[in-house]
């Protein structure tokens, strides 16, 4: 049976994600900082799927919070077949010149450095065993930029480059690296950029279809069980 790491698993692509590898027999981690909503997701799937969860609340911006959920992990648990970084987010929409800074931390402490933090502690079993498949979720917004993305954009294309990194780094030690770049799909990502603004959310969306997160989720998954 295969492991699977999921950060940012209480919602949207992450939820989708949990659900189909659960449907295919992994063994999952699910984490999030929303503990109730995580520890939900992980009800359903042991329910519904027969699924072993592991489900860990934490934030991937506080280093020591990574380490200690995850560098010891239980022993069914430990060797992890895959990891999908997918925790992230955008917060506000401004031009560069009135752009709030806290919201550039956000983002860059979320989508960058988290990223980064989880890597750190997953990698090395990986290289120990010689084997593995991390997964990055960048966006559209990693390959091109839009008004008002600057930063956002910014983060993503810094996963994009992250992917090509990690890839070079890994290749000799039989790890694949593989960098999902999708287009807008509807989750919880607006309302979390617009501040909880419902209409500004929804707005996001209107005048055409956009992807939904089983969407991402069945691509993710078509990578992960490709040679
Ligand atoms: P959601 O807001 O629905 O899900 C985001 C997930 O990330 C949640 O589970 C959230 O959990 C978790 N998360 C956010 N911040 C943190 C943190 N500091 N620590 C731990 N977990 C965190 O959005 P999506 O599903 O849309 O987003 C998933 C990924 O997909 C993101 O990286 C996003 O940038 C990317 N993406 C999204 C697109 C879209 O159109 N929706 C398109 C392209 C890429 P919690 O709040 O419980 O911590
Ligand atoms: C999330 C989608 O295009 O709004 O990456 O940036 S987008």
């Amino acid at each position: 049976m295969k492991t699977i790491l999921i950060t940012g698993a209480t919602s949207g692509i992450g939820r989708a994600c949990a659900e189909i590898f659960a449907r295919n027999g992994y063994r999952l981690i699910i984490t999030g900082r929303r503990k109730e909503k995580l520890d939900l997701v992980a009800t359903e799937l042991k329910e519904h799927y027969q699924a072993e969860v592991l489900a860990l609340a934490f934030d991937v911006r506080n280093q020591k919070e990574v380490e200690e959920n995850l560098s010891e992990l239980p022993a069914p648990f430990k060797d992890i077949d895959i990891l999908l970084n997918n925790a992230g987010l955008a917060v506000g929409r401004d031009p560069v010149d009135t752009g709030v800074i806290d919201d550039w931390e956000r983002m860059i402490d979320t989508n960058v450095k988290g990223l980064l933090y989880v890597t750190r502690v997953i990698v090395p079993g990986m290289v120990e065993r010689q084997g593995g498949h991390i997964i990055n979720i960048s966006s559209l917004a990693g390959q091109e930029v839009y008004p008002q993305g600057n930063v956002y954009c910014a983060t993503k294309h810094a996963v994009t480059a992250l992917s090509k990194g990690m890839r070079q780094d890994l290749v000799d030690h039989g790890i694949r690296v593989t960098n999902i770049s999708p287009g807008l799909a509807e989750t919880e990502f607006s309302i979390v950029r617009f501040k909880g603004d419902e209409q500004k959310a929804e707005a996001v969306y209107r005048g055409f279809e956009p992807l939904h997160p089983e969407d991402i989720a069945e691509t993710i998954f078509f990578a992960a069980t490709r040679p």
